[in-house]
């Protein structure tokens, strides 16, 4: 590739030296190779600038783009979060179709397709990034536009049998077709994009290769999102996270991080603790389960619902199993410093990873990267994180049967030093081999138009 690199996302890094797995590798990507990262302003404006402006430059641009306050309403919090978000998780139930939404989506995504069109030369590639912006490539096309797009989606590609819950559904095969790679997390990504394609009519849709849509080529391409994991190791091993927690040595630490979202599974979660802690013997180690779930998207009402489900469960199993000296339940509605929760994994002698629908968990793959490798900490994994095709060797479990996990949590309390490090040397290796820098290379080597076979 000759020509500039340019990354779309909702959001843009602010801060000089960015953190975070997905915003440090795009950042080292883009000042290697030199481009321009856009996205929204943090703030909506009542009086929005016409186009891009410029918020940083240095090895790489970043620019910026204003939402009105009602955009943001109808784009962001309304078709972007209250119906792709439920419908791409399986919990179309949850959806929240209103006049004005979609008109917010598309309006968006055709204003930025025009300050795109006038913004990128020819030799320019264009790589975006997830559901906030599926018409994007679709609408350049119309404007003419013939450079390579990109598009990575970070959250599941929804069942074709979900999809006529959208009142868009006829046109997503439009959005897909505008791009010319079309990444998604897993195997079983591909799959459902590939079924839905068949469902269409579209000949061909189940090969291997690029699907023929509308007159065009698209790729879709398996390309798990990894982290910075030597990174990751190091900071864990210099952190005193974990340090702050005071318990008795014969108790044991099981640790949830997620954002306060229903797709993460959490009352479920606290439900198999609560199963463990019923069926639990005395020959059964006491555990502490501390939750950390910062509150997200609390302008979407789904989310004050989980949030209060979450409180009662919290309360009835602490009421129920607590003593004078231990609550089971440690929940906590902040986010921690980074550098912190990376030694509380290192701390924690079990993760419960538990998603009932994950693009891929990131924290499945920070909890591996952070354990002392002599003594390391016992990973449970639904099957429903993205994160399970690559990571067979932790203990899959079905979020939905509270036995089954509180069987996985046993079996995790009292799992042999030796088996612990088998397994988790295994882990380490698929999370470092396969890591963020591995992750950018392998889609933009598609990109560049590599097939399937080359970028593996
Ligand atoms: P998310 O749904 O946000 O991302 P995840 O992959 O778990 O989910 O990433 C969360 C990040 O936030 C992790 O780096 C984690 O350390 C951090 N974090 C979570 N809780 C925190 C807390 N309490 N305090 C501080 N930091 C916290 C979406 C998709 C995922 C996909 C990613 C990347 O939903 O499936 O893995 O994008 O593609």
């Amino acid at each position: 590739m000759t020509g500039r690199l340019i990354v779309l996302s909702n959001r843009i890094p602010t801060e000089a030296q960015p953190s975070g797995g997905l915003v440090v590798a795009l950042h080292d990507c883009l000042t290697q190779r030199g481009g321009i990262w856009i996205g929204a302003a943090a703030e909506p404006t009542a009086t929005p600038d016409e186009g891009f402006r410029t918020v940083a430059t240095g090895a790489y641009t970043r620019l910026a783009f204003d939402l009105t306050p009602q955009e943001f309403e109808t784009y962001y919090l309304g078709y972007a979060n209250s119906v792709l978000w439920p419908l791409f998780h399986r919990r179309a139930d949850l959806m929240d179709v209103q006049p004005g939404f979609a008109e917010g989506y598309l309006g968006v995504n055709a204003r930025l397709a025009g300050l795109l069109a006038d913004f990128l030369r020819p030799d320019d590639v264009l790589w975006v990034q997830d559901y906030h912006f599926l018409p994007l490539a679709h609408e350049l096309r119309r404007l003419g536009v013939t450079n390579r797009i990109g598009f990575f989606l970070h959250i599941p590609f929804p069942v074709a049998t979900d999809v006529p819950a959208l009142p868009e559904a006829a046109v997503l095969p439009d959005w897909v077709a505008g791009y010319d790679v079309f990444g998604v997390q897993t195997r079983a990504d591909v799959e459902r994009l590939r079924i839905l394609f068949d469902r269409n009519g579209v000949s061909g849709a189940l090969g291997d290769g690029p699907i023929r849509l509308r007159g065009r080529e698209v790729l879709p391409l398996a390309c798990p999102i990894g982290i910075d994991a030597k990174g990751y190791r190091e900071t864990a091993a210099k952190s005193a996270g974990g340090d702050r927690i005071a318990m008795p040595p014969q108790q044991k630490l099981v640790l949830g991080v997620d954002r306060l979202d229903y797709s993460k599974g959490l009352v479920q979660r606290f439900a198999g603790f609560g199963a463990y802690l019923s069926a639990r013997s005395g020959d059964d180690p006491q555990a502490t389960l501390l939750q950390i779930a910062p509150p997200s998207r609390e302008d979407v009402d789904a989310y004050q619902d989980i949030r209060m489900q979450l409180d009662l469960t919290t309360g009835s199993i602490n009421g129920e199993h607590g003593e004078i000296d231990w609550t089971p339940i440690r929940y906590i509605r902040r986010p921690v410093p980074r550098d912190d929760l990376a030694g509380l994994y290192r701390r924690a002698d079990v993760a419960m990873v538990t998603p009932l629908a994950d693009g891929m968990n990131l924290v499945a793959k920070e909890f591996v990267a952070a354990q002392d490798p002599a003594n390391p900490g016992v990973l449970i994994l639904s099957h429903f994180a993205g994160a399970a095709e690559q990571m067979p060797q932790a203990l899959i479990v079905n979020p939905y049967d509270a036995q089954d996990m509180a069987q996985a949590l046993r079996r995790a309390l009292t799992m042999t030093l030796a088996e612990r490090r088998s397994r988790h040397a295994a882990l380490w290796k698929a999370v470092d081999d396969e890591d963020i820098g591995w992750w950018t290379r392998r889609f933009l080597n598609a990109l560049g138009g590599a097939t399937v076979a080359e970028v593996a």
